[in-house]
């Protein structure tokens, strides 16, 4: 058993994670439509990655005898004036997921509730690395993204990402 409000705001961030994978396979579909599959690769990978946290704290949830609520997912909804947009997007939409993370693990520490800040330990480690691999994505488009030939360069690098599955394994 969880305390009450931890355990409905991982039901809610099972929420956030699940639309985090949808807000970047549409960033996947944009660069796709527009020829740089590379970039739609990296962001296609990243959409695994967010379904697969979701799955973590499902997973969690369902170890402690939480009952988890599945709630509609809302559509993304971002006008892409430019190759840009999504990488900064990116960067504004880590940040909020970060934050709520943290507002998790407040919560969880107001109820002694020690497990849940040991599990969100990985998550807090994740969201520093997913914010600092979007502000270098934005650092290299910005030196090498306007022209064609670097971009090209650039695009071949990003199509190079695999997936991998998360260090974290719940049984
Ligand atoms: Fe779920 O890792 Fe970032 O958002």
């Amino acid at each position: 058993m969880l305390n009450e409000n931890v355990s409905k705001l991982l039901n809610e961030q099972i929420n956030k994670e699940l639309f985090s994978a949808y807000l970047y396979l549409d960033f996947s579909n944009y660069y796709y439509d527009e020829g740089l599959d590379g970039f739609g690769n990296w962001f296609k990978i990243q959409a695994q990655e967010e379904r697969d946290h979701a799955m973590l704290i499902l997973q969690y949830m369902q170890n402690n005898g939480e009952k988890v609520k599945l709630t509609q997912i809302a559509g993304p909804d971002i006008s892409y004036a430019d190759h840009k947009i999504p990488l900064t997007e990116a960067l504004k939409h880590e940040q909020f997921i970060t934050a709520s993370i943290h507002d998790i693990y407040d919560e969880a520490l107001k109820t002694k509730d020690y497990r849940t800040t040991q599990f969100l330990d990985w998550f807090v480690q994740e969201q520093g690395e997913e914010e600092k691999n979007s502000e270098d994505l934005i650092k290299k488009y910005e030196l090498f993204g306007t022209e064609a030939k670097s971009l090209y360069m650039l695009n071949s690098e990003l199509g190079a990402r695999t997936y991998a599955p998360p260090s974290l394994v719940l049984d």
